[in-house]
């Protein structure tokens, strides 16, 4: 059984044509009393983000750790000896795309994820205590890096895993400069607050193919121009350290890296443990743990 047995407003893959219907979820569950949380945005950036869907900080992290950072990211890549559980390898090539899971498989993510600069921002959007859904490290490697098409994390994430409400978000910290060259993530502002239907039934185990290039659960050219006539583009830049909190509905992607220079990101995605996934409202059995954890562990205050 799946949830879709139940009236679920974001239903999305089971119709021929692609529809923009308006969201319905508030983007800022909090109360406005960021009490306690020394990191807390002001009450105008807090504004600003529910009426763009994100918020870019420059140096959140200081240059050395991001370079620490970045040094423990390369590790972890050069230790992946082939396919394994969590890492997706670039197509083309044998370079890889993206480490999964790393706030549980590695110490140094484990603590970024618990560092205050980015759980208390999350606590104050999602109005309480949050949990990571999921995490990790997108290399997009020097000339090989291959682009993420348009999509919503959040279409994904409730079609495929079972998150029943629009209430996560996720935080990209630069591990190294993100400029106009190496495939900066781009962002399509007040897109957030339109939730596309997207065409196409979601194949079996589609995760095998999607991270490595999404064609299902991606908005259609008319959609997307329809976004961008209502918000344009933006694609934050900023060096080592920056980071860009962005609401799970934000439509986003990013081109291929024909650089020189890597665009390493990490990834944090914090849900509120009020919205932990249940059964996918897609037709498919849940993805595995590394793209959703299923057990909820609240991140202490
Ligand atoms: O399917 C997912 O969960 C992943 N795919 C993309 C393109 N963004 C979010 C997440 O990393
Ligand atoms: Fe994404």
């Amino acid at each position: 059984m799946t949830s879709q047995t139940i009236a679920d407003p974001y239903w999305s893959r089971t119709q021929s044509q692609s529809e923009a219907v308006n969201r319905e979820d508030p983007v800022f569950w909090g109360d406005g009393a960021a009490v306690g949380l020394d990191n807390a945005l002001t009450t105008e950036l807090v504004k600003q983000f529910e009426r763009d869907g994100f918020h870019h900080r420059t140096s959140l992290f200081t240059a050395d750790e991001a370079t620490s950072l970045l040094s423990e990211a390369n590790c972890l890549a050069a230790q992946v000896k082939g396919p394994e559980h969590g890492v997706v390898i670039e197509p083309g090539s044998n370079v890889v795309r993206s480490i999964f899971r790393i706030h549980r498989n590695n110490e140094v993510f484990r603590a970024v994820a618990n560092d205050k600069r980015l759980v208390d921002v999350a606590r104050q959007l999602l109005g309480g205590d949050v949990y990571v859904h999921q995490s990790r490290i997108n290399f997009k490697p020097a000339f090989d890096g291959k682009e993420f098409f348009w999509h919503s994390d959040f279409e994904t994430w409730h079609i495929e895993d079972g998150m029943p409400r629009m209430r996560a978000v996720s935080v990209s910290v630069s591990l190294t400069d993100n400029n106009e060259f190496n495939g900066p993530l781009m962002v399509v502002p007040r897109s957030h607050l339109k939730y596309i239907r997207c065409v196409g039934a979601t194949p079996e185990n589609h995760h095998e193919q999607s991270l490595k290039k999404q064609e299902y659960g991606v908005p259609s050219r008319e959609a997307m121009c329809q976004l961008v006539d209502e918000g344009g583009i933006v694609a934050p830049k900023g060096d080592p350290g920056s980071a860009l909190f962005f609401d799970c509905n934000l439509m986003h992607g990013s081109s291929g890296n024909l650089s020189p220079y890597p665009r390493t990101n990490l990834f944090v995605v914090y849900n509120s443990v009020e919205n932990a996934t249940v059964a996918p409202f897609g037709n498919r059995p849940p993805r595995p743990k590394y793209l959703a954890e299923r057990e909820v562990r609240p991140i202490p205050a």
